[in-house]
């Protein structure tokens, strides 16, 4: 399938509500800065010629001052204006919280492609097949330098940057193929660094899933990273080595030493598995943990956080962490 574009895409298609209801923010939004400077700018010309340098006129002003006219010049354009921000505000806020039955797609950017992971363990490159109708929760990174994940048919862009998770989500509602880029110029062939979202029914994305190889599933590969990389020798309920237990991690607030609290989500677990020894030492704990940052390749580690992850939810094979 080739992408759905005419040869001049000025408004590309929407593929979400929320792309729907963006189109509409910025046509009312565009039609009102109209509504607001068109009369200031025929006033203006009008005035140039009625009052022009030797034009007759007459030019006393007194007596014409008008406290409803000062008040609602400053008053109506403030409304208007504000609705945009309260409609904006709340288009903002939704599409920065994905509800929690999101499936999550990780997408990481390096110089110049773009690679997608599936949660059943497929991977891609500059390809996105997602099935219709279903909430889908993006959790993106760069492996080298800043990039930027832009989905126009959706309307939704953010950057992909070294050593921090970003997000965005959507639930598309329009199959079809469409152009994705990387919107952050990025290095010679930042140009070409982009490919196609596929958007497909949910019965097609599982037919596209089993013929795309479900080798193991994210969770199961990460398990394996786990052992190879012997986490397991200090982390493991019977270990020698004084060590936290990492299931029930993940979502738990973790007292670090000096006192602090820091919420575990993906960026904490990501950040200790490369640089255990930033300032981020548990509280209780001798810093003997050896980094991992340039070992663990970016697509093992996000299968390995989705195992350290699934401890809570599918019965892993550490017993719950003692609550402090
Ligand atoms: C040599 C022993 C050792 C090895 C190997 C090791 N760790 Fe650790 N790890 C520790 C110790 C000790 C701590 C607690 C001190 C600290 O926070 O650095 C810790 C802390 C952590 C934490 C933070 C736990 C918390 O309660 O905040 C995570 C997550 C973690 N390790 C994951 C891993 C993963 C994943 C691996 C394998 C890639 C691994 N560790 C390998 C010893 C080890
Ligand atoms: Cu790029």
């Amino acid at each position: 399938m080739t992408p759905q574009h005419s040869a001049l895409e000025l408004w590309p298609p929407s593929a979400s509500a929320v792309a729907v209801e963006t189109d509409y923010l910025i046509l009312a939004f565009t039609v009102l800065t109209l509504v607001l400077t068109v009369p200031v700018f025929l006033a203006i010309s009008y005035f140039a010629i009625r009052y022009r340098d030797g034009k007759e006129a007459d030019r006393d002003t007194s007596g014409i001052r008008s406290n409803l006219i000062e008040i609602s010049w400053m008053l109506i354009p403030f409304l208007l204006t504000l609705i945009f921000f309260v409609w904006g505000a709340r288009l903002y806020v939704e599409s920065r919280n994905p509800p929690p039955d999101a499936m999550v797609v990780e997408a990481i950017g390096r110089q110049w492609m773009w690679k997608f992971q599936h949660p059943t363990g497929q991977s891609e490159i500059n390809d996105l097949h997602v099935p219709m109708g279903q909430p889908i929760r993006m959790r993106i990174i760069s492996q080298d330098v800043i990039h930027a994940l832009y989905l126009p048919t959706l309307r939704m862009q953010v950057a992909a940057l070294p050593d921090r998770y970003t997000e965005l989500w959507f639930k598309a509602d329009k199959p079809g193929t469409f152009h994705l880029f990387c919107s952050e110029y990025c290095g010679t062939d930042h140009s070409v660094m982009g490919g196609e979202i596929t958007i497909m029914s949910q019965g097609d994305y599982q037919e596209w899933l089993t013929h795309s190889g479900a080798q193991q599933s994210k969770v199961a590969a990460g398990e394996a990273i786990y052992n190879a990389y012997g986490c397991g020798t200090c982390h493991a309920p019977g270990s020698q080595v004084k060590a936290p237990k990492l299931a029930g991690l993940y979502g738990s607030e973790v007292h670090l030493a000096g006192g602090r609290t820091i919420a575990a989500d993906d960026g904490y677990l990501r950040e200790k598995i490369r640089n255990p020894n930033g300032n981020r030492l548990a509280d209780g704990y001798k810093q003997i943990m050896p980094s991992f940052a340039g070992v663990i390749p970016e697509d093992d580690l996000g299968r390995l956080i989705d195992y350290l992850k699934s401890y809570r939810t599918a019965g892993g094979i550490e017993p719950e962490r003692a609550t402090p």
